[in-house]
């Protein structure tokens, strides 16, 4: 089984509230359709301009309080169940069973963490050969009462118990690189990271997107190989499937 991470970047234009890229999507569950369904796949997307925006507006990351925010903590999830109908309606289109998951239902935080989770329900699913469709999503939380679970988070929960071949990330750059490459000209996309120190020594690791280089930190958490892939460009995502060379690949030792 291989989980793929389809970011709200890609999804969607974070910088045109409720936007959906469509063909981006269409020609990712292309390449899923033709490997699918010899290899099994969980997709889990973002929030994009559906549910950053809306979570930022409401305040949700400080909890409960103002009923404000329990309105909000509704409207979020409502958003993020439109994004996710999109993008699993591409799927059907292109014949795939894909099957959606909502983590507010699966899942309870404290201090941003999650300290319940219950994946008996994806685990079932992929044992029918669906491909369950999870997203990052509002959820509740024993400290504050509620919260915001990423996208990312529920990977590095689904790896652990789920034990994935590999976990693909879609991002709208070509992969991690040793600095920023808008401002450097010169900036070299680090292909292999196979030592998490590697990423922090004199230079570092740029952060083009502000999330790239706490997503490798992640990554080394994962028990399996990641790769940090431009999702926009059409056969990446192919490449990484078959394991050749492509963006960036976090290999642990
Ligand atoms: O884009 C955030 O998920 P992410 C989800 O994976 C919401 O960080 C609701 C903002």
């Amino acid at each position: 089984m291989i989980i793929v991470k389809l970011g709200g970047s890609i999804i969607s234009d974070k910088t045109t509230p409720f936007s959906f890229n469509e063909g981006v999507v269409r020609h990712i569950a292309d390449e899923i359709a033709a490997v699918y369904p010899r290899q099994k796949f969980v997709l889990v997307h973002g929030g994009g301009s559906y549910g950053h925006p809306l979570a930022r507006k409401y305040g949700i990351r400080e909890g409960l309080g103002k009923r404000d925010r329990s309105m909000g903590f509704t409207r979020t999830h409502q958003a993020m169940l439109e994004l996710n109908h999109k993008i699993v309606s591409v799927l059907l289109e292109k014949e795939l069973p894909a099957f959606p998951v909502a983590p507010s239902s699966l899942f309870i935080l404290r201090d941003g963490e999650v300290v319940h989770g219950d994946l008996t329900v994806v685990q079932e699913l992929l044992a029918r050969e669906f491909i369950p469709v999870l997203f990052g999503d509002v959820a509740l939380a024993e400290d504050r009462g509620i919260d915001i679970l990423s996208g990312d988070q529920i990977i590095t929960y689904l790896a652990r118990k789920l034990e994935p071949e590999k976990v693909i990330f879609l991002m709208d750059v070509d992969g991690i690189y040793d600095k920023d490459p808008k401002k450097h000209p010169d900036a070299r996309l680090v292909e292999v990271v196979e030592d998490p120190s590697s990423i922090a020594g004199e230079t570092g690791t740029f952060d083009v997107t502000g999330g790239i280089h706490n997503k490798l930190v992640q990554a080394f958490k994962l028990p399996c190989p990641a790769w940090f892939i431009n999702g926009m460009v059409k056969g990446n995502l192919t490449r990484a499937l078959r394991g050749e060379q492509v963006g960036t690949r976090v290999k642990r030792n």
